[in-house]
């Protein structure tokens, strides 16, 4: 493997200026443009939107994280044995709070980098600091990218195991999540792997629970994104004015969640002079959350050329290892 002289630890950006407000700026004009009305998951987590979500990781009903964190402890030596890789890439590593079981694991042969990957200059300097003073020895590889579209640009300091937990992937509609395999699996070398965290398909009242908690935790999360555009693009959109709402849809077997219009909403997104009108009772899409199946997860994976490995589950929440062919 060609491995460059890295600084021990650095962060590095891979996020043109302007790049992320460009992509704001284009998802809201597009999405309140269309029909039904609809906006991006990403846009939830500004500083606010990220502590919230936090605190939905910790809710009694939201069980993903616990099932995803149980399936990680139980059986890390296994992954870091048959991954046999020397960097642990993480794509969207927030705080790296379920990383150290990873890097725990794959430490008895020596590590040579960890790379977290994230959009969050903030989050990633958080999450390396506090990484450095219980790791002091790990060389730390920092990139601030959307790995929506940087794959091939990430590091490559020895043969990787690819991160990629949480089911963040499921905030992809079916022809998304191709694409984003796709070009996944051609920025890994043949023979690297990837750990990918997915929700299943379980009693549509759990899930529906999961995503509309009792003390309305994720009600607060979902209604975020209305700050963050009143902040980001100078808007007047009213948070009371809307009402989260969160729906199972069996046939595409995904969490969909939206924000309902409680009576006419007549609003300006001053910045980009647009105006956001609402029906009562009218809803803008904020998130799909697709469920899973070790059929379509090993046929999805196969089609990017993606061999899967190994799959350990709970029977709610499922960690697969695949292989670059
Ligand atoms: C971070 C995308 C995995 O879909 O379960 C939590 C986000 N939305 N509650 C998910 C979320 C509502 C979460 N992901």
């Amino acid at each position: 493997m060609n491995s460059l002289p890295l600084p021990h630890n650095r962060i590095e950006v891979l996020l043109r200026p302007g790049a992320l407000r460009e992509g704001l700026i284009r998802d809201v004009a597009s999405g309140f443009g269309a029909s039904p009305k609809r906006l991006p998951p990403k846009y939830f987590y500004d500083d606010r939107g990220s502590g919230l979500f936090e605190d939905v990781t910790r809710l009694p009903e939201y069980y993903l994280t616990r099932a995803e964190r149980a399936l990680l402890e139980a059986h890390a030596s296994e992954i870091a044995q048959a991954a046999d890789a020397r960097v642990l890439l993480e794509l969207g590593s927030g705080s790296s709070a379920k990383t150290r079981l990873l890097l725990d694991a794959m430490a008895v042969d020596g590590l040579a980098a960890y790379v977290p990957v994230d959009v969050s200059e903030g989050a990633l300097q958080g999450a390396l600091a506090d990484l450095a003073a219980d790791y002091p020895a790990l060389p730390t590889h920092g990139v601030v990218a959307d790995f929506e579209d940087r794959l091939v640009d990430l590091p490559s300091p020895g043969r990787r195991l690819f991160a990629f937990l949480g089911s963040t992937i499921g905030n992809f509609a079916p022809p998304e999540r191709a694409d984003f395999l796709d070009r996944l699996a051609d920025a890994m070398a043949p023979g690297e792997t990837l750990l990918l965290g997915t929700d299943l398909v379980k009693d549509p009242a759990r899930l529906v629970r999961a995503y509309d908690d009792a003390a309305g935790v994720t009600a607060e999360f979902n209604l975020n994104v209305i700050h963050v555009l009143n902040r980001e693009l100078d808007g007047d959109l009213d948070p009371g004015d809307f009402r989260h709402r969160a729906v199972w849809d069996a046939d595409r077997e995904w969490m969909e969640m939206s924000l309902r219009a409680l009576r006419p909403v007549s609003a300006r997104l001053q910045a980009i002079g647009l105006d956001v009108e609402f029906a009562e009772g009218e809803e803008v899409r904020t998130e799909i959350s697709a469920k899973f199946r070790k059929d379509r997860v090993t046929t999805e994976l196969k089609e990017a050329g993606l061999e899967l490995e190994a799959w350990w589950t709970d029977g709610d929440f499922a960690l697969s290892l695949a292989r670059r062919v």
